[in-house]
């Protein structure tokens, strides 16, 4: 199964660690297509780089997501790049399952909960201690259909 993950880079490396465990997860699912988000190394500006870059960049990315069979997003920390990546998928009709820290404080974006339909296109609400079964409980949802 090719796996879609997405997670803030422009937008803030605050929720980097929990990628890391994420994507960890992930890995023992399937085959993880953006590892990359999870690089603590990776700061903010996520390789200033040209505009050329950013084009390869996206269209590398679109493909991917094109060729992915789930999407799991972890949506706390806002970032444009992860809305935009969520825009697509949801016209791509891909299964795709939002992760949202309600402990943050922040309350996620009307467009992102409001496009929750519990069945393809999933939001939960979580704390990290849950984090696993969350996972579980979706994955399993996908080998029932
Ligand atoms: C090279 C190595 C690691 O990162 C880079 C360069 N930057 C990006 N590489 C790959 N995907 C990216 C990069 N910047 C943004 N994205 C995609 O947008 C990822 O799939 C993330 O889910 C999302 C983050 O968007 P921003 O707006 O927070 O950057």
């Amino acid at each position: 199964m090719k796996i879609y993950f997405c997670g803030s880079i422009r937008g803030g490396r605050e929720d980097v660690d929990l990628y890391v465990k994420i994507v960890k997860n992930l890995k023992s699912r399937g085959d993880v297509l953006t590892e990359h988000v999870s690089n603590t190394q990776l700061t903010h500006t996520g390789e200033a780089g040209s505009a050329a870059a950013d084009r390869l960049i996206h269209d590398r990315d679109v493909d991917w997501l094109r060729q992915c069979d789930v999407v799991v997003a972890e949506v706390t920390q806002p970032s444009l790049g992860v809305g935009y990546e969520l825009g697509r998928v949801v016209d791509m009709k891909k299964r795709t399952l939002c992760l949202f820290r309600p402990s943050s404080g922040r309350v996620l974006s009307a467009m992102i909960r409001g496009a929750a339909d519990g069945e393809r296109f999933v939001v939960s609400d979580y704390t990290e201690d849950e984090l696993e079964k969350v996972l579980d409980q979706f994955f399993n949802t996908l080998t029932r259909t």
